[in-house]
């Protein structure tokens, strides 16, 4: 077929380095951008058989997040926007690993496995975070595409949620927005500005927010949006990409783990302040106290300050919905117990990645889902979508109830259901900070952190490592998970588990305990036991203090 030929004529222009071999991980392909041209192509030629298979918009963002410029990556969107199935990341990973000489061989399993009808339209947006890297990168995918006959859309620099709103939107013929990055502002920020018409007395401080952009898409973005907002919020943009190093001493996850400020940041004492990841589907807020304290409020609070604003509003409106929150192992123990003993909420814990966090929360009515560095969102059910429209629009409901029926409306159009994303997290969480006129530090003292610490453990095969309960215990090798438990028991509400990343070639330790000390005590020698059980590599794990 001409379509084979065309593909074995141009993946010749995008060849796979020999031996070479790449995982579809937590969040798509990830690695050093010189390894990935092929990648790139490959996913372009997938992304049109998905689109192919599901009739319908496909999604391919090109974009490493947080990690270093030097890196790079692809993550595939599947029509409602969220992350591409498992068995389809499955065919991603054969793809991408198939000699040069097997390259149509692999691409026609997958078509015989799906069944796929090779004369079905195809369909692609591709997008592009900052990188230097991203331009000729994505332009491979688009290569790809157009070898399988597929149409794609390059929408350019956008940010990754920016991207899954774009093909959700096409998808539901608009219902759910305008598949354009004008329309993604104009509905973010028209609910914005309605909710933000419930605050009372909202000076021109409190409707200030410093953002750190990461250097990255998020800061370009959020420059764009701002006339949208029509001096509802004031933003100071730091780390906007006009000098600093993408993601370097910057950024959301520079923020949660250092537990410290972005470098090239103004912190007034009591001012809010938040940090956006490299593709700006992460925030984390922060602010320095009169003593020049730092306190940080990662995904944790963010998902407790929307939770309790939610259950407030579902009671006021007199709706009976039921509303979980959805964490990962990496939340901390007192947020858990907050949710739980005081809040009343249903917590469930998913494993880490954000497409594990989705679907469960698409179980309830309505499910908000964070991992602690600040990725998530909130779903609502058609179902909930429907009782709120319906109480809305109702004539008979009193005062109060309508009121929080128009409130919860707004809410759900401010967020961006299909994947977490910083630009909507943010403007949520400044309307509930208005509508309650709450500050920073009220927000802060909802609950006491547990002191925590994250360290990274070089081995040389992480895969040694296998977990179970949602990664919270450790099967392989033996005697780790025992370790870890003898380890725990020896500091006041001590808490530890490991994992492999699923995007950088390391294991992961976390421990949480009474103090800062016995925190990064246990965290240290959690390290040291997978290093020794695990096969670490390079020098011992040094003690933090
Ligand atoms: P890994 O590298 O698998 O831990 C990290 C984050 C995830 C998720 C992905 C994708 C932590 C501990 N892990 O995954 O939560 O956000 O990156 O970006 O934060
Ligand atoms: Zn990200």
């Amino acid at each position: 077929m001409a379509q084979f030929q065309e593909v074995s004529k141009q993946s010749a222009l995008h060849p796979k380095p020999a031996g070479l071999v790449l995982q579809y991980g937590t969040a798509g392909f990830r690695t050093n951008a010189k390894l990935l041209d092929h990648i790139m192509f490959r996913m372009g030629l997938l992304a049109t058989l998905r689109s192919k298979k599901t009739k319908a918009t496909i999604g391919a963002m090109v974009t490493a997040s947080h990690n270093p410029e030097e890196d790079n990556g692809v993550k595939l969107v599947d029509p409602m926007g969220e992350m591409v199935t498992p068995t389809w990341e499955g065919y991603a990973t054969q793809l991408a690993n198939a000699e040069q000489e097997d390259l149509l061989a692999a691409l026609k399993a997958i078509i015989e496995k799906e069944a796929i009808n090779m004369s079905q339209e195809a369909s692609v947006f591709v997008g592009k975070d900052t990188r230097s890297s991203s331009v000729s990168l994505s332009k491979a995918v688009l290569d790809g595409v157009s070898a399988l006959g597929g149409q794609s859309k390059d929408y350019g620099l956008v940010t990754t949620p920016q991207l899954h709103y774009m093909v959700c939107c096409q998808n539901t013929q608009g219902q759910y927005g305008e598949a354009t990055v004008e329309g993604y502002y104009k509905k973010l920020c028209q609910a914005f500005i309605q909710l933000t018409k419930n605050a009372s007395n909202c000076t021109d401080d409190q409707k200030h927010l410093s953002v750190d952009g990461a250097n990255g898409i998020g800061a370009l973005k959020v420059r764009e949006m701002e006339s949208h907002l029509k001096k509802e919020l004031h933003l100071s943009l730091f780390n906007d990409g006009s000098t600093g190093k993408l993601n370097h001493q910057c950024g959301a996850d520079f923020v949660k783990v250092q537990q410290k400020p972005p470098t090239g940041m103004k912190m007034n004492s009591g001012e809010r302040c938040c940090s956006f990841d490299g593709d700006a589907d992460r925030i984390v807020y922060y602010y320095a106290d009169s003593e020049g304290q730092f306190h940080l409020l990662d995904g944790d609070k963010v998902a407790t300050l929307i939770s309790t604003f939610l259950k407030e509003l579902l009671t006021q409106a007199g709706l009976d919905l039921e509303i979980a929150v959805v964490q990962t192992a990496y939340a901390n123990g007192s947020s858990t117990n907050y949710l739980e003993d005081t809040m009343k909420v249903i917590v469930r814990c998913a494993k880490t990645g954000v497409k594990h966090l989705h679907h469960a929360a698409k179980e309830f009515d309505i499910g908000v889902y964070f991992e602690a560095n600040g990725h998530g969102t909130v779903l609502f059910s058609k179902a909930a979508e429907e009782k709120i429209q319906q109480l809305a629009e109702d004539s008979n409901a009193n005062d109060e109830r309508k009121r929080a029926a128009l409130l919860l409306q707004n809410t759900v159009d401010v967020i961006n259901q299909t994947v977490g994303d910083a630009i909507s997290d943010m403007l949520l969480i400044e309307a509930i900070l208005a509508i309650k006129g709450m500050t920073i530090q009220q927000w802060h003292s909802i609950y006491k952190d547990l002191p925590n610490r994250q360290l990274k453990v070089k081995v040389s095969d992480r895969r040694v490592i296998d977990t179970t309960d949602e990664e919270r215990r450790a099967v392989s090798p033996a005697g780790l998970q025992e370790a870890v438990d003898t380890l725990v028991k020896k500091y006041s509400q001590g808490r530890s588990f490991v994992r492999p990343s699923g995007t950088e070639d390391v294991v992961r330790v976390y421990a949480e305990a009474e103090t800062q000390e016995s925190a990064d005590a246990l965290a240290h020698e959690v390290s040291l036991a997978v290093y020794r059980l695990a096969g670490g590599v390079g020098g011992e794990p040094k003690p933090l203090h």
